[in-house]
Order: structure tokens, then sequence, then C-alpha cells
């Protein structure tokens, strides 16, 4: 087992076929199909996504224009269309699967709950209706922090019902995080929990939304709390509600209103290079469309699958394919509430086996962490019932793939290595299962209708497997719109670091990535200061940031390091105040002082003490070489530029 090394990846030239068993009961059935839609998106891309979107969703009153592209970087899809997208999730289902489970939930303590379209109806309208008697209104932001438990997918229906827009914060982040996120959001209401179930311990959720809420700049004015874990809390007075009192008191009648295409659906925060985490803001109608369409042919969705992705509800993915893209195909969605742990390392085959899961998508990090537990857990389950694996956020190493494909795959399930981003609304570059030929390590070609391009940084094409910049040269219906309330560090961040040409806009993702002489794409990994570690993005500024708000520290830098099991690992060298004692004690205390600030996914796996940093002679820390330093490399390039050599010296000496 080794991390996604260029190296690896180079070597790579198996080739996977879908077979023709597979392939034959497909909704994308060859490679030719693939290209014979890729093509016409290409010619007529406004044409493609109109037609799709005529006959895959509902509409209450259809559009005057398809795309305005009037004032880029500002897209609007389906112009003054109206819509719903918990209609379209819900409603339109009820009349032919009012019975089918929407949602199967299961609880790590072994509880469980199967909750139908019918049933996820009442629930989401009942608690549209607890919303609006809490004064929530169409255009108002609703914070969610949540465990993985139904009641986290029917809050979210329920804004998207009212069109007020979400904004999840995933469970594992601070009290900090979360308030930052509430205030910049400016939502009134917070959906919790008590608490939930993580690795046999409760994450407790209400006490960190107290203690977000402790701050004078925070607006939020009404709490409600579902009774998960049922450990004591404090409720107050005024603010605080329990979910079920509220729920008691509902009306189920709550009809889901047309709503503007455009109408904002969620705020979701995501780290970039520069400053706080920005607020990714997506709307209805483009977001619908394309998280449908993508989730309908890259998973092959069928009406008897039972599907189950394994993300978390507070990142993009869980957004995208555990609840809007799932329910949009009216499919029955798994959601699990746990994670693998020391008291049942195969907790997730014991779900596939149980509910005879059909498809299956997870992240690399979670394939290292499973081969490293052992072959004896999945074998020691019936995983026969899977007929298709997925892949999603970070590079996979072709080992990972390989053991994928064989313990998991029993050589029988198509691969999806699904490319794509917060900001993306869906995936981006993948395969089709039934379609494209799989290459190990590869997240192969475009879905159609995405024009997927390497570039410089001119925006011209770069040749076959030339190293260059992942962009994409024209709108898609699930691109994010804005940076919540920044919209010029919307225009900034994807749009200008590589220049408009003839007006023509490239969007700008942030990867590296080749193309190989097939066209498959490969993607290497982040180009800025974001590190990708588990599969979770953070940015250096913010760990460093973090850091810094400590009083000992006077300086920090946070870069990546590889790392078998999570891929990157945060390493900060830092310099200290006065005469601080540099011993473990403090190391242990800056630790826990930025999983406070931020949360233990932001944890440093290691922080150094360095005398000085090293910085060029305009002042910036030259991230470079501590990357190298970090990783145990030889410093190669170009040194010339460092203000001070003896530096590196002595942080080499220190590294060592
Ligand atoms: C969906 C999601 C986005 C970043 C992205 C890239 C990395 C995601 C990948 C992948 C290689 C894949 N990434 N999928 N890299 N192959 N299949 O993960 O969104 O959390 O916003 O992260 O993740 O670096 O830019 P998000």
């Amino acid at each position: 087992m080794s991390q996604p090394t260029i190296e690896s990846i180079l070597q790579e030239d198996r080739l996977f076929p879908p077979s023709s068993e597979f392939s034959s009961q497909a909704h994308i059935k060859s490679l030719d199909e693939y290209k014979k839609l890729s093509e016409a998106a290409q010619a007529d891309p406004e044409g493609f996504w109109s037609k799709l979107a005529e006959t895959e969703l509902h509409w209450f009153e259809k559009w005057d224009q398809v795309l305005d592209w009037s004032n880029p970087p500002f897209a609007k899809w389906f112009v003054n269309g109206k819509i719903n997208l918990s209609y379209n999730c819900i409603d339109r289902h009820l009349e032919t699967r009012s019975d089918k489970p929407a949602i199967i939930w299961e609880g790590e303590p072994g509880d469980a709950r199967i909750i139908t379209y019918k049933q996820l109806h009442t629930e989401v309208c009942k608690f549209a209706n607890v919303l609006k008697s809490q004064g929530v209104k169409t255009g108002d932001r609703v914070g969610i922090y949540m465990p993985m438990i139904p009641e986290a997918a029917i809050a979210m229906l329920a804004c998207a019902r009212i069109g007020a827009a979400h904004s999840v914060v995933f469970g594992g982040f601070s009290a900090e995080a979360l308030r930052d996120r509430l205030v910049d959001a400016d939502a009134k209401v917070v959906v919790t929990a008590d608490g939930g179930w993580r690795k046999d311990k409760i994450v407790p959720l209400k006490p960190a939304v107290d203690a977000a809420l402790d701050a004078p700049n925070v607006p939020v004015t009404t709490v409600i709390t579902v009774k998960r874990t049922a450990q004591d809390i404090t409720m107050a007075e005024g603010r605080d509600h329990w979910w079920h009192d509220l729920m008691d008191a509902a009306s189920d009648d709550c009809p889901a209103p047309a709503l503007d295409s455009e109408q904002m659906l969620f705020v979701l925060y995501t780290s970039g290079s520069t400053g706080k985490p920005k607020g990714v803001v997506h709307t209805t109608g483009g977001y619908n469309l394309y998280a449908h369409m993508t989730c309908k042919w890259i998973f092959d969705l069928k009406e008897d699958d039972v599907y189950w992705c394994g993300a978390d509800i507070g990142w993009i993915t869980g957004h995208t394919y555990v609840v809007y893209g799932a329910l949009s195909n009216g499919a029955t969605t798994v959601m699990y509430e746990g994670a693998p742990r020391p008291s049942n390392p195969g907790a997730f085959w014991d779900v596939i086996e149980k509910y005879k899961v059909t498809i299956f998508y997870t992240a690399p990090t979670a394939i290292r962490a499973f081969i490293k537990m052992g072959d004896e857990h999945p074998n020691a389950r019936d995983l026969s019932s899977l007929r298709m694996l997925g892949t999603v956020g970070e590079p996979i190493n072709p080992e990972a793939w390989m053991w994928y494909h064989k313990v998991i795959g029993k050589e029988k399930c198509p691969i999806v290595d699904t490319w794509w981003q917060t900001e993306t609304g869906g995936v981006m570059i993948t395969p089709l299962p039934g379609a494209t030929p799989t290459k190990p390590g590869s997240a192969t070609l475009p879905f159609p209708g995405i024009q997927a391009d390497i570039v410089d940084l001119e925006g011209n094409s770069v040749g076959p497997n030339d190293g260059g910049f992942l962009a994409v040269r024209h709108p898609w219906p699930g691109m994010m719109r804005t940076v919540y309330n920044n919209p010029e560090r919307f225009r900034k961040t994807y749009w200008e670091h590589i220049p408009p040409k003839d007006g023509k806009y490239i969007y700008f993702a942030g990867d590296g990535a080749r193309r190989d002489a097939d066209g498959y794409f490969w993607v290497m990994g982040r180009v800025d200061d974001v590190i990708n570690t588990a599969g979770h993005r953070l940015g250096t500024m913010e760990i460093e940031s973090a850091l810094v708000s400590h009083p000992a520290v006077a300086e920090a830098a946070v870069v990546g390091k590889p790392d078998d099991l999570k891929g990157e690992e945060v390493v900060a060298f830092i310099t200290l105040e006065g005469d601080q004692a540099q011993d473990d004690a403090l190391i242990k205390e800056l630790k826990a002082h930025v999983v406070s600030e931020i949360g233990a996914i932001a944890r440093p796996g290691e922080i150094r003490f360095a005398d000085a940093l090293p910085k060029t002679r305009s002042g910036k820390i030259m991230r470079r070489l501590l990357r190298s330093l970090a990783a145990g490399q030889e410093i190669a390039g170009d040194t010339s530029t460092l203000e001070d050599r003896s530096v590196l010296e002595k942080l080499r000496g220190e590294g060592s």
C-alpha cells in the first residue's frame, strides 16, 4: 500500500472494460453512446440540458431562457422557471412509490429506521411548517449541525420546500468553526441534536451549539434539537425547542410552493487558499437537474437499487448523493450514522449485507483504512448484492483501486472514480459504468455536457500527457453561483487565475492534472494551498490562523505531508513568542487548540518548532521548501529567492 504517488499512477496501463452483462442493462450502454451524447451536448449545451430538464424534472412553470451568461461569471439557469426541489424529491414519487423506502437508516448502536416516500412526505411537510412557525421565510438561512440521522435529511428537504437556504455544518467541526459559519451565513435558526454516535462515543452537538451561540454577534434566535443520544443538555428558555415537541404540534399540510429556479438552495462552506472558508452558493433548478442526471447515469440507478453513499451530509457529497440526487430519482438511499471502529471493524460490510446494498460510494481514504483493517472483515460478509462501486474526494492510488475491485467488487463491479468539488455541485469527470473502460487511478472522461480541459495559465489546452490546470470551458447547471456575500471573491478565486479571453470565461478548479493519449484525465491534486486530508479540504491559512491565535505562537506555516492512510497529513512549522519552552506539553496543547478552533479533522499530525521560517525577500513563506522538508525529501528546485539560507540549514538539521 502506498499513497497516490505520481510514479505509481504514471506506470498504470491496465484497462477494465465493463462486462457486457452490466452494459446491456445500463442507462448508457457503450462508449459509442457516451460519445454521441457528449458530442450532441458539446454542439448545443443549452439544447442538451433543456431537453433533460423537461423530461426528467417537474416544473410548475417553464423557463424563458435556458442559460443567461450575459454577466459572466454569474450564471442563471432556466431563467424564470418555477420549480421545487422537495417536490421533485418526494411529492412526484407519491403516486407510484409511496410505500417504497426512501431512506434506510442504520444507527451506530444498531437501531434502524426505514422511511417510505409517503412517510418522508409527512415528516418534511411537518418540519417545513415548524420552520414557518419559527418565522423562517423564503430566502432566510437555516443552520444544520447534525449527526447522520434521518432528521438531517428531513430538515434539508424542509428548507428546500419553503425556499429557505440551509447551511449544513459538519458535526465534526468545533463550536468556533460553527459560529464563524452561522455568522457569515446570517442564520436565524439552527437545527441540531443532543448528540450523535461515532465510534461508540457520543459526539456532543448541542453543547457545541450553546458555545457557538455564546457571543454577541451570532444572529441565531431559535435552536431546534432532536433527541438522539439522551445525555443531559441544557435548554435555554425561549430560544431552545425540542424537535419532537414542535413536530407534535405541526400540521402535515404544506403544499410545495413554486419557487424561482434561481432561488438560493444552500450555502456550504469550503476551504480555500486564502482567508476564512467561503460560503459556496447553489441554487435550485440547475442544481436539481445536475444532481439528478449525474446520480442517474453515473450510478446507473434503477428502481430496485439499494444505493449507499457513505458521505456525511456535512459535505457536498452528502448533499448531492445521499439526499438530493438519490431522492430526485426516486431511489432508496442508505444513511449510516457510525463508522468502522475497534468494536466492529466490519461495520460497513454489515450494512451492505443487512440491506443488500447494490451500489456503494466511498472515499479512497476509507478504502485505505479498510485495507489496513484486513480482508477478513469483508470476506466474512455476503457482499454479493453489490453491482457497482464508486470513489470520491481525492486521487485513488491504483493499489487501493485494485483492492476495491477484487476484495469488495469481486472483479465484477464497475468502479467509478468521480472527480468533482463543492463548487461544481455534482460529478464532472467520471466513468459511466456501462460505457467507459476504466484505468485504475484515472477519473477517465468528462460527464456529457461538461467541457473539461487541461490548460496553461493563458487558457491554452496543453498536449497529451503534459501537466496543467484542470478547467471547465462552458457553464453547467450545477455550478456554484457565487460566494455568499462576496461576489468578488467568487470572481477572483475561480475566474481570474486564467484571464478571460475574447469574453470567454474559464472555470479554474485549483487542481493539477494531465490527460493521456486516450483523453483520460488523471487528477494529481491541488495546486493551491489546500490540504486534502482524509478526503477533507482544509486551507493552510485556516490552520495557520488557528495556531497563531494561541498566545505562545509567533508565526506558523502549515503544509501537507504524504500519508499512507489520509493521503496527506497536516504538518505545522511554528516559531514561538519570547522564550517559551519548546516541549511536548506545548505541542499537545497546540494540537488541542487547533481542534477547538476548527475541529478534529484539522489536528496537525506533526508540529515542528523553528527559530525562523524560510521566506522570500518579499516576506512570503516558502511552503514548497517546507513541503519537501516535511516529506523528508531533498530540497529540489530554486532556493535563490530565499532571504536567509541559514534558516533552511537549521530546519533541515531539526527535521532529520
Ligand atoms: C466532492 C469533493 C474537492 C477536491 C478537488 C480535488 C479532490 C475530489 C477527486 C479528487 C482526484 C477524485 N478530489 N474527487 N481528486 N480524484 N476523484 O470531494 O468535494 O470536498 O470540495 O473537494 O477534492 O482536489 O478539488 P470537495
